[in-house]
């Protein structure tokens, strides 16, 4: 049995990380179009700073749930067998053990030179006027997918998602594509799909069954 499942905001908000849609959510603090767009960069790179820079400080201070840790539990148990795909940024799935973890949206701790496309450690704070410790240019961005951009590995999870018996996704309120669209395409392979929710999400119509409730008790009701 081949699974891919899908992770998003949801599976790390009972570590303490905020999600984005739901009520107090990050997009009810910050405007969407000004810290998550290539537009909303190029106008206030300051303000991007910022906004990740506290990201990245909540992200060190958290702790992996018992959610991420079934997570992890499944694909030890079952190795090369389940593709954990996720749209988080934050590090919480690999510090619960998970063996391999596609971040489709990039990662917090990472940095990337918008100039000549190196990738380094991100450093707790970044500003505006960092230089790229590869070709020195004043460029430094968190290596982060915003709208308009194309999100990371998705030949991949495609290739994935084709092959794949079981789609789970989790925690996501499938508002955001390509993501929102992954159910469509497991099931037009022919793949069961199960929806593990607080509530039904955008896109709950596509999937076959639903579990809901909070991630942290329905995702090791189900991995058991
Ligand atoms: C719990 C819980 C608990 C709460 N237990 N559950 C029109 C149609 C189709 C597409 C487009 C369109 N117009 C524009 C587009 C494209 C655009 C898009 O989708 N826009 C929409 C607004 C319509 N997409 C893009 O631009 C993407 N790129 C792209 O499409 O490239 C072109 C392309 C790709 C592929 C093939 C061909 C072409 C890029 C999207 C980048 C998203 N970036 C962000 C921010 C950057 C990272 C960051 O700062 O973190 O990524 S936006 C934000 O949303 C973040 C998230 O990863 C993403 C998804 O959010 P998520 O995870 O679903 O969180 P929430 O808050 O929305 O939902 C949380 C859910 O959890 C809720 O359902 C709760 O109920 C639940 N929950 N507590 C279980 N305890």
């Amino acid at each position: 049995m081949r699974i891919v499942i899908l992770t998003g905001a949801g599976v790390s908000a009972e570590s303490g990380l905020g999600t984005f849609r739901d009520v107090g959510g990050v997009w009810d603090q910050y405007d969407l179009a000004r810290v998550a767009t290539p537009e909303g960069f190029a106008r206030d790179r300051a303000l991007v700073h910022a906004f990740y820079n506290e990201r990245r400080a909540n992200m060190r201070a958290a702790r992996p749930n018992a959610a991420h840790h079934a997570l992890a539990r499944l694909q030890q148990a079952r190795p090369g067998a389940v593709t954990l795909v996720t749209q988080n940024i934050d590090d919480l799935h690999l510090r619960a053990g998970s063996p391999e973890v596609i971040a489709m949206h990039g990662a917090l701790d990472q940095a990337l030179c918008a100039a000549c496309g190196h990738r380094w450690p991100a450093p707790a704070v970044m500003g505006p006027d960092d230089p790229c410790p590869a070709c020195g240019a004043p460029e430094t961005r968190p290596d982060v997918v915003w709208f308009g951009e194309m999100p990371y590995h998705m030949e991949r999870v495609d290739r994935a998602l084709a092959g794949a018996d079981l789609f789970v996704a989790i925690g996501t309120s499938g508002a955001v594509y390509p993501a929102a669209g992954f159910v469509a395409e497991a099931a037009a392979h022919g793949a069961g799909t199960l929806e593990i929710n607080l509530a039904p999400s955008d896109v709950a119509d596509a999937f076959d069954r639903h579990h809901f409730g909070p991630a942290t008790q329905t995702v090791p009701a189900w991995v058991a």
